[in-house]
């Protein structure tokens, strides 16, 4: 493994952050979103109701113990710590013109910290935290007009901080969307609510265009500030196989690549796909697409592609093959693997897989930016034996390096995500734990926020201090 790989871990600041309405950050899309638990979804509100509990408004209060937890990261030999900045702390309604100066003053008292500990900031300027109230103004990403303030939100904080963070990445997991059947997605990719009897499917894609040129003009942006810094795209990498090796079970998965996949496209080749101009021709979408938008996505291609791997998928063939799949009702079970308590299928292999996929594809250097296993854990005599943790970690470190030493890929770095406990984004629980260290902070936001050492803590330090090679 070569010497500079950026080991570390990976939050998002609504997960960890808390202090919801201090240093005058404005409500976000995540604080909206109430608890949840596997068999009930979190329920997205439009105002706080006084009944609801809200996971994300403490989380577990890195907002005053970051000091705490990154002298923590500092004993692992973390390399790199990736964070988002919450949009709403910088312009907490979003459309503002000027920028709010103590949520400035947060990251660079964040980033320097990490520096200090000789830690590289790694940050993601939309991780599922648009201010709320663009989402009810302006009905979130369906609106262009959210182009211009996601702009200056960027460029507000690669001015400021471009000497401090090198690695930055645009929309986090930009491809979930197009779940669109499921609200929590959308909302979260995109702060859109959608009204009854709407074209869900239409709107989403329009959205994403909008999102993609925002995209592209970040990178554009970061680069003109300072041509040194690494701008990179985020996908949710999910390799998704074919149920048998027949035609049509082989032909649709490849269409469900497409489906998931065609951003990474656009984000690193600076062209839509052939395919998805068919389809949206094919739907009769008439999406609006300008020749300077084009323009825009054509000079605005990433540096490098950051993924997040938890899990793949298989997806049974029909006789009509096509983009339009329904991921509820054609995804089957992988009888080869076994899965999280969460349901999660537990893949290494196809860690490997995905990496020589995308190598393949684009010839771009890749950052696995989220990796983990989300589980229970029992806090015995301050400690956690969380061997499953271990062995899941172990499994996928040893695939990504066998993609590295014998195939040759080029990753970069490998954050654990949620590598402290945070709040889980799907569910809304703090009992979903993935971390290195235990935060004692329970479901109904009962706990000290007292932080432990679990045992992966110690086997991760032990990782990055022989640089892969002690498993
Ligand atoms: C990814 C998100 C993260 C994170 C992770 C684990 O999709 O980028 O924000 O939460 O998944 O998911 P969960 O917390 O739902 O288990």
């Amino acid at each position: 493994m070569n010497q500079d790989f950026l080991w570390g871990g990976a939050v998002a600041a609504h997960q960890v952050e808390g202090a919801y309405r201090e240093g005058g950050k404005g409500l976000n899309l995540a604080d909206m979103m109430s608890a949840g638990s596997v068999n009930s979804p979190r329920i997205i509100t439009r105002k706080i109701d006084a009944h609801c509990y809200y996971p994300n408004h403490e989380a577990i209060d890195f907002y005053h113990h970051y000091k705490e937890d990154i002298a923590l990261f500092h004993e692992i030999g973390f390399k790199c710590f990736r964070t988002s900045i919450s949009w709403a702390r910088i312009f907490p309604k979003g459309d503002e013109k000027t920028p709010n100066e103590e949520g400035l003053i947060f990251y660079d008292n964040l980033f320097d910290e990490l520096l200090k500990n000789g830690i590289q900031p790694i940050v993601t300027l939309s991780h599922f935290e648009m201010p709320f109230a663009l989402c009810e103004k302006y009905g979130g990403w369906r609106n262009r007009k959210l182009i211009t303030f996601f702009e200056n939100f960027v460029r507000t904080c690669l001015e400021r901080y471009h000497e401090k963070v090198k690695y930055w990445m645009t929309f986090n997991e930009i491809n979930n969307q197009t779940n669109y059947n499921s609200d929590g997605a959308v909302f979260t990719n995109s702060g859109i609510i959608f009204e009854e009897g709407e074209d869900r499917e239409r709107i989403v894609y329009q959205a994403s265009h909008y999102e993609l040129v925002a995209s592209a003009k970040a990178v554009a942006i970061a680069h003109q500030i300072d041509p040194s810094l690494k701008i990179g795209c985020m996908i949710a990498m999910t390799p998704i196989y074919p149920y048998s090796c027949a035609p049509s079970d082989m032909l649709k998965s490849l269409g469900a690549a497409h489906k998931r996949f065609w951003y990474m496209d656009v984000q690193t080749r600076g062209v839509y796909p052939a395919y998805m101009k068919t389809f949206f021709k094919r739907k009769d979408f008439h999406l609006d697409i300008t020749d300077e938008d084009l323009e825009i996505i054509k000079n605005g291609c990433v540096d490098y592609i950051g993924i997040s791997y938890y899990m793949s998928f298989v997806l049974k063939g029909d006789s009509d093959v096509n983009l339009d799949y329904d991921e509820s009702n054609d995804l089957c079970d992988n009888p080869y693997l076994s899965s999280t308590k969460w349901g999660w299928p537990i893949d290494p292999d196809g860690l490997r897989y995905a990496l020589n996929r995308i190598e393949d594809l684009y010839h771009l250097p890749i950052f696995i930016v989220e990796n983990g296993f989300g589980t229970v854990d029992l806090l015995e005599n301050g400690t956690v034996h969380d061997q499953s943790r271990i062995d899941y970690l172990r499994m996928h470190i040893q695939s990504m390096k066998d993609a590295i030493e014998i195939d040759g890929v080029n990753v970069i770095g490998y954050t654990i995500w949620g590598c402290i406990d945070c709040v889980s984004f799907s569910t809304g629980e703090m009992k979903k734990r993935y971390g290195l260290i235990y935060v004692d902070k329970n479901n109904d936001g009962t706990g000290s926020l007292r932080r432990f050492k679990k045992d992966s803590f110690y086997w991760y330090k032990q990782v990055i201090s022989s640089n892969g090679e002690d498993l």
